[in-house]
C-alpha cells in the first residue's frame, strides 16, 4: 500500500485538519473539560493500533495477534494504579458516560435506585437525566446544592437517601467548583446499605498529582475520563477494588462494548506516564491555582460564582444577579468572537433551558497546559469581564481581541506546529 498523506486523499478534511490546529492556536480553550496533549499523546492515538481489534483483557483476547495491543493495554493499567492507588482498573472504556454505564450494567437490575446530583446543578447526564439511557432504564432521583451556598448540603442528601433508599449513589461531577467530601458520601451510602460510584471525570488530573483528596478506596467505584485535567488518550477509566474487577470486566466486553480503541488506549498509556512525573504535579497545583486567580479578579468585577468561588479548575459564574439581561449563550457567543471559547451552563435554580442557560463555565486546564500563570489567568479575567459588561461594543471587541492573540501567540501550545498539521 503506497503511504498517501491526508492532504492527497482528502484536501477537504486536511483543510479542516488544519484549520482547527490554527483554531487551537489563536483561541483560549476555556471548556473545563478540555485540555491540549503532548505530541507524544497524539502520536500514539494516530497510530496503527488503529488497526487491531482486541476483545478481551491482556493475555486473555478474542482474537490472535494481541501481543502488542497487550503490552500497551497493560502499560495504561500498571499506569493508572500507580497514578491513583486502584486495587482493579479497566482503561478501556470509550468514554466516561461509558465507565458509568459499565458499573450500572454490573451492580444494579433495571428499574433500582439511583441518586445523584441534578444536572442544573452541575451533576452530568449520565448520572441519570431523563434523556439519557441511565435515566430511562434506572429510577433516578436527584439531590441538589444549597440555594443559598451553591455547595453539597450532606444532611439534605443524608435526609434524602434515608427517603429514597437508593441501591447506589452517584457522587462526582461536571460542574461543581468545591472540593468533595468523599468519606461524607460513602457514609451515607453506608447508612442505606448502598453502592458508591464517584465520578471524578473531570478532576482525574487533580486527584493523580495529589492536589484534591482521593475518592480511591473510599467509594466502591471510581470512573472517570482520561482526556481532562490527566490530559492523556481520550476515553474513560473504572477503578475498583479487586473484588469487582470480574463483573466490570463482563459490563464492558461483552456487555456494553466491543473492540476496545486500543489507539486510545495507547495514549492513556502514554499520558498516564507524562502524569506520572514530578512535573505534573506543579502542573495540576498551577491549574487550580489560575482557576482561583481567574475566579477572584470576575468577583472583584462584581460577577457572582457559584458557591463564591473555586477549588479546583472551574468557576460557575451565574450572571443573573450581575448581568440579568445577558444569557450564559449571549455570553459564550460574545467571547467566542474575540477568541474565548468556554460554554454557557446552568446554574442551580436555572429557569432557563440548558441551552440558554443564565451562567458560563470557565475551566483553565487547557490554558495551564499551554503555559499560564495567575497574572495571565487574571488578564483572561479581565477580558471575560469587559467582552460581558459590553457585548456588542466593537471597540471593546476589538481591543479584547488584541490581548487574547498577544496571550496565545506568546503561549503557543506546540512549539512546533509541522508536528501536529495534517499535511
Ligand atoms: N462534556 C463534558 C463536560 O463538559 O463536562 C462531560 O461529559
Amino acid at each position: 500500500m503506497n503511504y498517501e498523506t491526508v492532504r492527497e486523499v482528502d484536501p477537504e478534511a486536511a483543510d479542516a485538519l488544519a484549520a482547527e490546529v490554527e483554531r487551537q492556536q489563536d483561541t483560549l480553550a476555556l471548556i473545563a473539560s478540555e485540555n491540549h496533549v503532548s505530541e507524544a499523546v497524539l502520536e500514539a492515538q494516530s497510530s496503527v493500533l488503529t488497526n487491531k481489534y482486541a476483545e478481551g483483557y491482556p493475555g486473555s483476547r478474542y482474537y490472535g495477534g494481541c501481543e502488542h495491543a497487550d503490552t500497551v493495554e497493560q502499560l495504561a493499567i500498571d499506569r493508572a494504579r500507580e497514578l491513583w492507588g486502584a486495587e482493579y482498573v479497566n482503561v478501556q472504556p470509550h468514554s466516561g458516560s461509558q465507565a458509568n454505564m459499565a458499573v450500572y450494567l454490573a451492580m444494579l437490575e433495571p428499574g433500582e435506585k439511583i441518586l445523584s446530583l441534578d444536572l442544573t446543578h452541575g451533576g452530568h447526564l449520565s448520572h441519570g437525566h431523563p434523556a439519557n439511557f441511565a435515566g430511562q432504564v434506572y429510577e433516578v432521583e436527584n439531590y441538589e446544592v444549597d440555594p443559598e451556598g451553591g455547595r453539597l448540603d450532606f444532611e439534605a442528601i443524608r435526609d434524602h437517601a434515608g427517603e429514597f433508599d437508593p441501591d447506589m449513589i452517584v457522587s462526582g461531577f461536571s460542574a461543581y467548583p468545591r472540593e468533595v467530601d468523599w468519606e461524607a458520601f460513602q457514609a451515607i451510602a453506608d447508612d442505606v446499605d448502598a453502592y458508591h460510584l464517584s465520578d471524578i471525570a473531570h478532576i482525574t488530573g487533580l486527584v493523580a498529582a495529589g492536589v484534591h483528596d482521593s475518592p480511591v478506596g473510599v467509594a466502591d467505584f471510581v470512573t472517570g475520563s482520561t482526556h481532562k485535567t490527566i490530559r492523556s488518550g481520550r476515553g474513560g477509566i473504572i477503578m475498583a477494588d479487586e473484588e469487582y474487577g470480574d463483573d466490570i470486566d463482563k459490563a464492558i466486553i461483552p456487555g456494553t462494548q466491543g473492540g476496545p480503541l486500543m489507539h486510545n488506549v495507547a495514549g492513556k498509556a502514554v499520558g498516564f506516564e507524562e502524569a506520572l512525573q514530578p512535573e505534573f504535579e506543579a502542573y495540576a497545583e498551577q491549574t487550580v491555582a489560575n482557576a482561583k486567580a481567574l475566579g477572584a479578579h470576575l468577583e472583584k468585577h462584581g460577577f457572582s460564582l457559584v458557591s463564591g468561588g473555586t477549588d479546583n479548575h472551574l468557576v460557575l459564574v451565574d450572571l443573573r444577579d450581575s448581568h440579568p439581561e445577558v444569557t450564559g449563550k449571549e455570553a459564550e457567543e460574545a467571547l467566542e468572537e474575540v477568541g474565548i471559547v468556554l460554554n454557557a451552563n446552568t446554574v442551580p435554580g436555572e429557569t432557563r433551558s440548558p441551552f440558554v442557560a443564565s451562567g458560563i463555565r470557565v475551566g483553565t486546564p487547557a490554558i495551564t497546559t499551554r503555559g499560564f500563570d495567575e497574572d495571565d489567568a487574571e488578564t483572561v479575567g479581565h477580558c471575560i469581564a469587559e467582552i460581558i459588561d459590553n457585548i456588542g461594543d466593537d471597540d471593546v471587541k476589538g481591543e479584547v481581541a488584541e490581548i487574547v492573540q498577544e496571550l496565545c501567540e506568546a503561549n503557543p501550545i506546540y512549539e512546533d506546529e509541522s508536528e501536529v498539521l495534517v499535511s
